[in-house]
């Protein structure tokens, strides 16, 4: 409809070379009175676009040369030089950004270029230096292994010396209580326990069922009416985990001196020492000295076995340590001795050394690794984009601190408190074809509840500075980044939006 008065309606005054009269709303190049219900609005000083016809006199300015509102009556004021010039500026001041820009990449790419080169030659050195580390490691393994063998040795000596040493006191310690179960059990005290003597220690009772009979008693006995010393001691391996020393609520006291003589005397047939002095390790030895304190130390062992009978204090242990003070698990080691401690000290100087140099091994193997991921990487056409490799750059808003590793990952962490979230791992390029290093793609973030796992789209803008720009969430834990780097500046000779109308 509106594009009917564009053929009779000319441009009003022709007063300058540079006005041209032509038809209202279409663009010089075309014949048709109304190309494609559109209406072209020149522009002039500014640029040149169509508007949808309908807009024209709907008493809103479009064009900034007022020529789509000529009968609305709108008073619409002809901006466009304005605009032209703002918009030259701007892009004048793109331009400049440009250029230094593309200045500050030129250093880029050619300190990449030595680094690189630099990283190169520090992989050969390292290279080298990790087979030299790797014969160390190999030589003071040896040296180490040879060092061990006579440690262990010796410490395996002093250990066995220890647990037979043990085994010693815990035989000791069962056969003073077996002496003292032998007299607890002897209520006469004529030197043998019966059947009926065993019946007192209901405890004893093999079925348990409430009735000791006379006939259980018997076949704890093997089958006898008594057993003597002797044949006690095969008896006592069979009850000993039942035996409980309490006396029998009454226990006959013998009357006869002579026979509460004779008690006080250990059982004549239990050999207190069934080791033979010599066998003792020399270390040991002396700790026959310590007989007093052992003596008493010994209550807390009585505690156990019931009070002291007379003639039961005197079984003396072949170390010296005859009645173990306390349980034997509690019972400490005792220290090395110089010979073997002298082993020890030379095995532990070998394997602190070996692990030194192990951990030297490993720390230039990890040089080399990091220094061939860094020189695997993609670094743009021209290495440009290398130095933001081990970099990390923040963008605060009003909630989150945003983080920007390159070449690494995107975090979000927020301002007041409260765990980060991983926004993605580098995953690669992914701008277009003709552009493919104007977009990097961070992925395998963390989940997002209901949703994928997050990512981050990093747009490299060209700008003098390097720094994140702006942070946003286009789609829920789908996240794009701007950031500024000169990387992408190019060379502003090459190529120019610049469409100035100015001149018409
Ligand atoms: C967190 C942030 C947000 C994200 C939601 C999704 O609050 O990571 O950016 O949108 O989780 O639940």
């Amino acid at each position: 409809m509106a594009c009917s008065f564009l053929l009779v309606v000319l441009l009003g005054a022709v007063s300058t070379a540079v006005e041209v009269q032509q038809p209202r709303g279409v663009p010089l190049s075309s014949t048709a009175a109304c190309p494609n219900g559109s209406f072209y609005c020149v522009n002039a000083g500014f640029r040149s676009f169509f508007i949808p016809s309908s807009r024209i006199n709907d008493g809103i300015c479009d064009c900034c040369d007022t020529t789509d509102e000529f009968n609305s009556g709108a008073a619409c004021q002809n901006t466009c030089r304005d605009l032209g010039r703002k918009e030259k500026e701007s892009l004048q001041k793109m331009a400049e950004v440009a250029k230094e820009g593309f200045l500050l990449k030129q250093q880029l790419i050619q300190q990449a270029k030595k680094g690189l080169e630099e990283k190169q030659t520090k992989v050969t050195e390292l290279q080298l230096s990790k087979k030299v580390s790797e014969d160390t490691v190999e030589a003071l393994r040896l040296v180490k292994e040879v060092a061990e063998q006579p440690e262990n040795e010796a410490k395996d000596r002093h250990l066995k010396a220890w647990e037979d040493q043990q085994a010693v006191v815990r035989s000791e310690k069962d056969k003073t209580k077996m002496a003292e179960a032998f007299l607890r059990l002897d209520l006469d005290a004529d030197d043998l326990v019966s059947a009926m003597e065993l019946q007192a220690h209901t405890e004893l009772d093999p079925d348990s069922d409430g009735m000791f009979t006379e006939a259980e008693a018997q076949g704890l006995l093997g089958g006898v009416e008594t057993v003597d010393t002797v044949a006690f001691e095969t008896i006592w391996s069979n009850i000993k985990d039942k035996y409980v020393s309490e006396p029998p609520t009454e226990v006959p006291l013998p009357e006869d001196p002579q026979t509460a003589e004779e008690m006080r005397e250990p059982p004549p047939d239990f050999d207190s020492k069934p080791y033979p002095d010599e066998d003792i390790p020399e270390e040991y030895e002396d700790e026959d000295q310590d007989d007093d304190q052992d003596d008493e130390d010994q209550d807390d062992d009585e505690d156990k076995v019931g009070p002291p009978l007379p003639g039961l204090e005197g079984p003396s242990l072949p170390w010296g340590t005859h009645e173990p003070a306390q349980e034997d698990d509690a019972q400490a080691m005792p220290p090395y001795e110089q010979d073997t401690q002298g082993l020890i000290d030379v095995a532990q100087k070998a394997r602190d050394e070996f692990d030194e140099a192990e951990k030297a091994l490993r720390a230039v193997d990890d040089q080399i690794k990091g220094l061939e991921k860094e020189i695997s990487l993609d670094f743009g056409p021209s290495f440009e984009f290398a130095y933001l490799y081990g970099q990390c750059y923040d963008l605060t808003t009003s909630e989150y601190i945003y983080r920007l590793c390159p070449f690494n990952r995107v975090t979000q962490k927020p301002k007041f408190g409260g765990s980060e979230t991983n926004l993605g791992s580098w995953g690669s390029w992914s701008g277009p074809e003709d552009s493919v290093y104007s977009l990097m793609k961070y992925d395998h973030g963390t989940g997002c509840w209901q949703g994928p796992n997050r990512s981050t789209t990093m747009k490299l803008i060209c700008g003098k500075e390097t720094e994140v720009m702006s942070v946003s969430e286009p789609s829920r834990c789908e996240y794009l980044m701007e950031f500024t780097t000169p990387a992408v500046c190019q060379d502003p000779g090459v190529e120019s939006n610049l469409h100035d109308h100015s001149e018409l």
